[in-house]
């Protein structure tokens, strides 16, 4: 495992609140069950709870959000969530997240991303390169630059969720247009796919696209040949996850040369896949199409990046050489302006010299 820690990686498919530690979960809802707030042992019973299929992640998604979505605990996890792949050598990171309005919190879109961003800001661990934006204000902004520390590009994408109407996800891509200049990269289409309709947010997916944001989806997460098509027609910059493909789809998918966010543990855990041996990766791998190996949500499903590039190593007979090719083929898929990409080659070309 230790091989995989050390080799730099680039994380493209993680959300924010699928990538809590299990330990701040249990402690916020302890504090919680103190108030009243929920039961403590319903909670930890679901939090502990090892495998889980699709339908009931998202039964789990909802009681996460209800320990995390305040202003304070948001900063919180993404502080610890950027900390977590940094220290596991991920040296950028695409961080997605859905923002939230929750009236009896006083939240807005808008002021949960300013907490996200407070958690960024809160990183001491590490050395975060977001947007100088961000840390203007920043009375140590000297010191966060050149210290010599380990380093993680930060960026963020917005999602949608499938739960939301097309003013919801038109207010989320008005959002992302906004901050962009705070870090905010691209959009993404994520939550339960068991519900709601690909016409609902293609207006707003139409109109970031118009607007220039980079648009990664869900897609085929469950079978529903209609929906891919039209999802594929409407050439996403990647998609993530592509476990219920029939072979037409493989086919449009392999012409069109979308890379794919591959998330083998999440699969595996959802029974969206029946055993990891059998996962689509192999054959996308062996025809080299553009891939990228992701964890999805480290704290739900228990993984980290470095076992996911563990996994499949040791599943599909993949050496450390082609791995660290795989790693570095990433930065092509990036949603993010050369100047940060030409960094991320520099880091994987000095990695490579170590290698050798
Ligand atoms: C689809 C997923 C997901 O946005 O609150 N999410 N959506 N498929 C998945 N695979 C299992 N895993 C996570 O992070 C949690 C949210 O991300 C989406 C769901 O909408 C979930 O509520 P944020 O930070």
């Amino acid at each position: 495992m230790e091989c995989w820690e050390l080799m730099p990686k680039i994380e493209l498919h993680a959300h924010l609140n699928g990538s809590v530690r299990s330990s701040t979960l249990l402690e916020l809802a302890g504090e919680l069950g103190k108030r009243g707030t929920v039961v403590f042992s319903d909670v930890e019973n679901v939090i502990m709870k090892s495998d889980r299929s699709l339908r009931e992640v998202f039964k789990m998604f909802d009681l996460i959000h209800v320990v995390t979505t305040d202003h304070k605990t948001v900063t919180r996890i993404t502080k610890e969530v950027i900390e977590d792949f940094a220290s596991e050598n991920v040296v950028y990171l695409e961080l997605r997240t859905t923002p939230k309005r929750n009236d009896s919190k006083g939240m807005s879109k808008r002021s949960y991303m300013e907490a996200v961003l407070e958690g960024v800001r809160a990183v001491t661990m590490v050395e975060v390169d977001l947007s100088h934006e961000l840390f203007a204000e920043t009375p140590a902004v000297n010191e966060r630059y050149n210290t010599g520390r380990k380093k993680i590009f930060v960026r963020f994408l917005l999602s949608i969720d499938r739960r939301e109407t097309t003013e919801a996800a038109m207010e989320t891509v008005n959002l992302a247009l906004e901050m962009s200049r705070f870090g905010v990269v691209g959009i993404d289409l994520s939550g339960n796919p068991f519900i709601g309709e690909w016409s609902t947010f293609l207006p707003a997916l139409e109109f970031a696209k118009m607007q220039g944001l980079p648009i990664t989806l869900h897609c085929g997460e469950v079978p529903n040949p209609e929906e891919i098509h039209a999802m594929l027609d409407f050439l996403p910059r990647r998609i993530g996850h592509a476990c219920c493909f029939e072979d037409e789809e493989w086919e449009t998918l392999k012409k069109s040369k979308i890379p794919v966010e591959i998330c083998l543990t999440s699969n595996i855990k959802t029974e969206s896949i029946s055993s990891v041996d059998v996962h689509h990766f192999a054959e996308l791998y062996k025809s080299n199409h553009p891939l990228i190996l992701c964890t999805d949500d480290v704290g739900v499903f228990c993984t980290s990046l470095s076992a996911e590039y563990a996994l499949a190593s040791s599943t599909f007979g993949i050496g450390k050489r082609e791995m660290f090719q795989l790693a570095r083929k990433a930065i092509e898929f990036v949603f993010v302006e050369d100047e940060v990409k030409q960094k991320l080659e520099e880091i994987f070309a000095s990695a490579a010299r170590e290698l050798d």
